[in-house]
């Protein structure tokens, strides 16, 4: 039996204690936890509303979307697949070790993986050239992961020449740039951690690489590296630079919340308090907010924010002024976030369920996955457009 959650929703249910302790009891009582743990909201399952691409029997280990639709996935044997927007594979290829990241660059495929290498392939799955990055220790290395692996890809245009250049998160603590043609640019080392979060965009009217640390990392404020590599900008506020109170930084966007022009700076964070944390590009925070746990995940639509963590709440805040617009739980944590087509809410857990809540904050429904999710669209720039992209452990990209 069940009873109505505190939040007013049905679909919360609630379950009831076997027998109430005695409140003297010295003795803690045993506890039946099928009845009292874990808060777990009790919705019907959906069918599967999206694309199921098949691309091998390994876990998926990277997906990204381009902007035509088109989808690539990346496996944990080195397999990679690009599939059109109706589900038709276009472009295979075979690496040598596990793909850790993937970044459409046009019609081309930029491919890091687990052994330091980055390669471009083009339409047709042809590699174009490979650059196999070689594992050179920086100082205080513990902040590293001790070798080359490539754990994040976008591109920017750094020198306004309308070319995008390619940037690369590197295990070795590193931001590495390259030309599009494979020539490294520069290489900026990241105080303290691996630079995740990825968000090429503009600060004080210049070229400006968002992004922060995690996994590891010891402070959650966001950096900004200039075009050429140099000393980075730093976005903080108390307790985010400590070196007793570790944080990752886990997601973000560049959006103007407040309409004067100006963006503002949109960060998830691994954290004791307020996770989410909106800067004004002059530094000032503009609001933040809790989340009862560690924040993993943004999407924004108009002048809303909605986020996820692993708490296993989602919320809905007002982004010019934080107001908590609603909260709903279900009792996963949530590792990605979307909007479907009906103006609802999809929210990835690792188990492999999508949770669909609705504009006010109602728990709706519930998509089966079928396997445990193994991947999604890495954070930062990769998840603008707020569509579902997931990896899982079968071997299927679940794209919208
Ligand atoms: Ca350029
Ligand atoms: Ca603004």
């Amino acid at each position: 039996m069940g009873e109505q959650g505190a939040a007013g929703f049905p679909a919360w249910q609630v379950g009831q204690p076997a027998a109430t302790p005695s409140a003297t009891s010295l003795q803690a009582a045993p506890v039946d936890l099928q009845g009292l743990l874990p808060l777990h909201p009790q919705v019907a399952a959906a069918p599967l509303p999206w694309r199921a691409l098949k691309l091998a029997e390994a876990p998926i280990t990277a997906v990204a979307r381009a902007a035509d639709g088109y989808v690539a996935a990346g496996d944990a044997k080195g397999a990679v697949g690009v599939f059109s927007a109706d589900g038709k594979r276009t472009a295979s290829a075979q690496m040598e070790s596990q793909v850790l990241a993937l970044h459409f660059l046009g019609e081309d495929l930029l491919v890091g993986e687990d052994r330091g290498a980055l390669t471009r392939l083009g339409p047709d799955g042809a590699t174009r050239w490979q650059v196999v990055i070689p594992y050179e220790p920086m100082p205080w290395d513990y902040w590293s992961e001790y070798r080359s692996r490539v754990r994040e890809i976008t591109s920017g245009d750094l020198n306004g020449d309308g070319q995008a250049e390619i940037l690369l998160s590197n295990s070795d603590r590193r931001v590495h740039a390259f030309t599009a043609d494979g020539k490294l640019l520069w290489r900026a080392p990241v105080e303290w951690g691996i630079f995740t979060g990825m968000t090429p965009g503009s600060f004080g009217g210049k070229f400006g690489l968002f992004g922060g640390t995690s996994r590891p990392s010891i402070h959650g404020r966001c950096l900004i590296f200039p075009a050429d590599g140099g000393r980075p900008q730093a976005l903080t506020r108390p307790f985010l630079v400590s070196w007793s109170v570790p944080s990752q930084f886990r997601d973000m966007r560049l959006v103007d919340l407040n309409g004067d022009g100006v963006t503002e700076i949109i960060n998830a964070v691994d954290t004791n308090c307020r996770q989410l944390v909106v800067y004004r590009e002059d530094g000032k925070v503009l609001w933040d907010a809790d989340m009862a746990g560690a924040a993993e995940a943004l999407a924004v639509k108009g002048d809303t924010i909605y986020g996820g963590g692993n708490s296993g709440y989602v919320a809905a805040f007002a982004g010019a002024s934080g107001k908590r617009l609603w909260a709903c739980y279900l009792g996963e944590p949530v590792v990605l976030l979307a909007l479907t087509a009906e103006g609802r809410l999809a929210a990835a857990t690792p188990a492999g369920r999508v949770f669909l809540v609705g504009p006010g904050g109602q728990l709706e429904g519930r998509v089966e996955l079928g396997s445990s999710v193994s991947a999604v669209l890495r954070p930062g720039d990769h998840r603008v457009g707020e569509r579902l992209l997931v990896g899982t452990k079968d071997g299927r990209a679940i794209a919208q």
